[in-house]
């Protein structure tokens, strides 16, 4: 279950009495505004994938009567119905195998879209990980301070204040055209590798939406920031929160493994800031959520925003403090390659 949209998984009994499953997905269209597009891009991107690898498993969307794959149901009910693939997916994982296949399998969805053109892709949610513009929004809704939660958060946001120039710079960079621009997943959480029950081999990457034109390393990012951390997102007790640099080290061997060939130098030397930054990056999301009232990310309860915010925060410190060993280790592993 996501932070965003809602899915279901439905179980049909066929005519011969087998099972057939599929999983039913409402698209939050309050943070996907443009719904369609995001399916365009899905399309593309799906179908390119599999006429490059016809072998390979691609997520299938269904189509309607009219050849559409979505189904608008009533104004503003944007649903849509993809084939239920049998696997396993881990919110965590201490077996290194498996992080280490994480991270090739991302590594390997980067790769082999690396010839894809990224110009035809709508930018969905445009600057999606512009750390620099989601620095700036965050201050200038603590200016305005609407629900006043602005007093309550002063650590978190002097924190994030002496750490603004360091997180922000290579979205700057990457603005300026200094940073390659690939074709990239966004949202690179290990649960959006689907892995076979018994082989415990990657099958497929999943969750589309917000594939866009991007940096490469911010997908290396954020998924270190998720599959490293000692303790889950939202933990309210932050001693339990580390940086686990024995887990960093598996998921860079898989992802640099995977696509050290076709990245430049600068994508490979900036890893270690880029997830700093990244955490910076959704702390301050989480943080500017709460501060305007929590109306993007969904809240189990009134202060989940702020426990996220200072989950991610603790995490960055950690990352700060192990910045020299972690650049030790890509260095290690690329000598290993
Ligand atoms: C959201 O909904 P989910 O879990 O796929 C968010 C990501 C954040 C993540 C944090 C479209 O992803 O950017 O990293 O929550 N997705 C969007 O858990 O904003
Ligand atoms: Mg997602």
């Amino acid at each position: 279950m996501g932070n965003i949209n809602s899915t279901y998984k439905v179980t049909y009994i066929q005519r011969d009495n087998s099972l057939k499953s599929y999983l039913f997905q409402r698209v939050n269209t309050n943070i996907f505004k443009n719904p369609i597009e995001i399916m365009e891009n899905i399309d593309r991107v799906t179908t390119f994938i599999r006429s490059k690898y016809p072998d390979q498993i691609t997520l299938h969307f269904h189509h309607t009567d009219e050849g559409l794959n979505y189904y608008l149901y009533e104004k503003d009910a944007f649903w849509r119905v993809v084939n239920y693939v049998d696997s396993v997916t881990f919110n965590a994982s201490d077996d290194f195998g498996i992080i280490e296949a994480t991270g090739k399998a991302f590594g390997d969805f980067q790769t082999q879209l690396s010839d894809f053109d990224g110009s035809v892709l709508y930018e969905t949610i445009p600057d999606f990980h512009n750390t620099k513009k989601r620095l700036d929004t965050l201050f200038s809704h603590v200016a305005d301070d609407l629900c006043g939660r602005v007093a309550e958060v002063k650590k978190e946001l002097d924190y994030i204040a002496s750490v603004r120039e360091k997180a922000t710079e290579l979205s700057v960079q990457f603005a300026n055209g200094e940073i390659p621009k690939r074709v990239t997943h966004n949202d690179t959480k290990c649960n959006n590798v689907l892995f076979d029950r018994k082989t415990k081999e990657p099958i497929v990457v999943i969750d589309l939406d917000t594939i866009m034109p991007g940096m490469s390393m911010y997908d290396f990012a954020d998924a270190v920031r998720f599959i490293a951390n000692t303790a889950v997102e939202d933990e309210p007790d932050i001693s339990k929160v580390f940086f686990d640099t024995a887990k960093f080290r598996a998921f860079a061997k898989g992802f640099i493994g995977a696509t050290h060939k076709s990245l430049e130098p600068v994508e490979i030397t900036n890893l270690v800031k880029s997830t700093f930054s990244i955490t910076i990056e959704l702390a301050s999301r989480f943080l500017d959520d709460y501060i305007t009232g929590d109306q993007y990310f969904r809240c189990a309860y009134p202060k989940h925003n702020l426990v996220r915010t200072r989950c991610q925060l603790k995490l960055a410190e950690d990352i700060e403090r192990k910045w020299e060993e972690l650049e030790w280790i890509v260095s290690n592993v690329i000598e290993t390659i």
